[in-house]
């Protein structure tokens, strides 16, 4: 495991040109001139430790890169403006392919080509696990989440075993390199890193090589008033928040993961989000698709099921891809139809699931400064600078400022939209148990129906057995990721067979004695 530390690198100083530490009168008035001389007010009260803590924050704050993300993010029209209909429209039809509509030859050409790229090492994989998953109610990051599922498997484990099974089918390629290897680039922010890296650790990271993981972290971005004054959780602390996972960008340059993938000659890059229970991490048919498209980025969506499902939009903003996040998608956008089929005009979701090009990701430096930053207004536990109090405000107070992974889509000169099927891809852990979507339930009833498929699609039957309380509205049947990857290697243990529920299948040799 290699774990590359990145701290503040959004809006770090840059280190060139810097001679030494600044001393405290130049940080003073540096910070006097930004307007964000309030941050000192209380350093006479600070013990020493204190004071060179905080003089080290404010050094290593690119303090007028704040105020200008601050300027640009409340004086540009408001995203909602910016999302007008008027400036957006649909994808056309020829800028994107669908699964649902491709020839099973098509998607085993794409499947080929993928599978071909991971069997050369060239591809590599990112997960954005930085979140802190609030809604969900959990305070481990949530690729440690529990789904329920009969054999306890986290998201993380799952996802890792899926990996592995895709190492495997590529090693079977012809001209296949001897030891074939997907690296895993795995993304956390500061709350999220130290418990993400002990239960990789504490379960051996899933039987998965640990050199080939490499931990870096995301940057982090002060908490702001709303005037632009950057806020303080303690006199010697600024308030910070992760910078979204928009931050990936300069994390993965800063933290030396681009490096790594140039020493490994990484090609492709498929990056997604962590709480997709039904990811394909590394599908080689979008990566098959997305490299005969000779694309540079690409987006696998799925249709919205309703205008205010919480996904954005893949669409065209001023005629370059974009996508229009659901928290800042116009009402009449979201709810258009298109008169010819009746369907959503803006129904591509993203899913947050993406294809890159290494070129490409060493290309986002370039336009970086370009990029556009979201605002969250929340309710900012603060320091108060009239009292010198600590307060928890109980109304919104204040804006965290984040980055989101798909605003470098309009920089792209070839850009491939995939169309996926919802039932087989995506269905995201987002809300607490109990909530009746895209939480725990909804998880681990999509994976058990999948695994369902999977047995009668090559011509097997599944018998629910009288002790199988299908909680949760899905036969128990399970499948390990290590004995099929996306249902294939099935059919000649099972065609014609049955397999009685509850049951869980480790190996290709358990499904062997189970079937009957
Ligand atoms: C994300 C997508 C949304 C849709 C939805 C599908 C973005 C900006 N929005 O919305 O369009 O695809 O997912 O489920 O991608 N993350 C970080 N660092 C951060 C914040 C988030 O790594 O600072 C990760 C997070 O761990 C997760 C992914 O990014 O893997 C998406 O984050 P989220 O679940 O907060 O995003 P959501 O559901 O608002």
């Amino acid at each position: 495991m290699i774990a590359a530390t990145t701290s503040n690198l959004s809006i770090q100083t840059p280190k060139h040109g810097q001679t030494g530490s600044a001393t405290f009168q130049q940080i003073k008035e540096r910070y006097q001139a930004a307007g964000q001389g309030h941050l000192l007010s209380y350093y006479d009260d600070l013990s020493a430790e204190e004071q060179s803590h905080l003089l080290q924050q404010l050094q290593d704050l690119n303090v007028e890169r704040v105020n200008r993300i601050h300027q640009k993010a409340t004086t540009c029209p408001s995203p909602m403006l910016n999302n007008q209909a008027a400036l957006l429209a649909p994808l056309p039809e020829e800028c994107f392919d669908s699964i649902l509509e491709a020839s099973s030859e098509k998607s085993q050409e794409w499947q080929t080509i993928g599978l071909n790229q991971i069997a050369q090492n060239k591809v590599g994989v990112i997960l954005l696990a930085g979140g802190q998953g609030t809604r969900l109610g959990s305070s481990a990051p949530k690729g440690c989440y529990d789904i329920s599922l009969p054999s306890s498997k986290s998201l993380f484990q799952i996802q890792a075993e899926r990996i592995l099974k895709l190492q495997r089918l590529a090693q079977q390629q012809p001209d296949a390199v001897a030891n074939v290897t997907i690296p895993w680039y795995v993304m956390t922010s500061g709350p999220t890193r130290p418990a993400t890296v002990a239960f990789f650790q504490e379960n051996n990271y899933f039987g998965l090589s640990s050199e080939n993981i490499v931990f870096f972290e995301q940057g982090t971005l002060p908490c702001l008033t709303f005037d632009g004054k950057i806020m303080m959780e303690s006199k010697s602390q600024i308030a910070v928040a992760p910078d979204g996972n928009g931050g990936v960008y300069a994390a993965l340059r800063g933290s030396g993961v681009l490096a790594n993938m140039a020493e490994r000659k990484i090609e492709y890059l498929h990056a997604y989000c962590v709480d997709n229970c039904l990811v394909r991490v590394a599908d080689p048919v979008f990566i098959g698709y997305c490299v005969q498209k000779n694309a540079d980025c690409g987006a696998k969506v799925v249709r919205k099921n309703a205008p205010d499902e919480p996904v954005g939009v893949v669409c065209l903003r001023n005629s370059a891809f974009n996508v229009v996040e659901y928290s800042e998608i116009d009402a009449d956008v979201a709810h258009a139809i298109n008169p010819k089929n009746g369907q959503l005009s803006f129904g591509a979701g993203n899913i947050a699931n993406h294809f890159y090009t290494v070129d490409f990701l060493n290309k986002v430096e370039s336009f970086e400064g370009d990029l556009e930053y979201h605002i969250a207004r929340k309710k900012i536990k603060s320091l108060d600078f009239q009292t010198g109090e600590v307060v928890a405000p109980k109304q919104v107070n204040g804006m965290k400022l984040e980055m989101f992974v798909f605003d470098v889509f309009p920089f792209t000169e070839r850009m491939a939209v995939f169309e996926v099927d919802r039932r087989e891809e995506f269905s995201p852990l987002k809300n607490a148990p109990g909530s009746g979507q895209d939480c725990p339930e909804t998880s681990r009833r999509d994976i058990l129906q999948q695994h369902v498929r999977f047995i009668e699609s090559v011509g097997g039957k599944v018998v629910v057995g009288e002790d199988d309380k299908q909680v949760y509205g899905a036969p128990s049947l399970e499948i390990s990721p290590l004995v099929s990857y996306s249902g294939e290697g099935l059919a000649e243990i099972v065609a014609g067979k049955s397999i009685k529920t509850p049951i869980t299948i480790h190996t290709l040799e358990e499904l062997r004695s189970s079937v009957f």
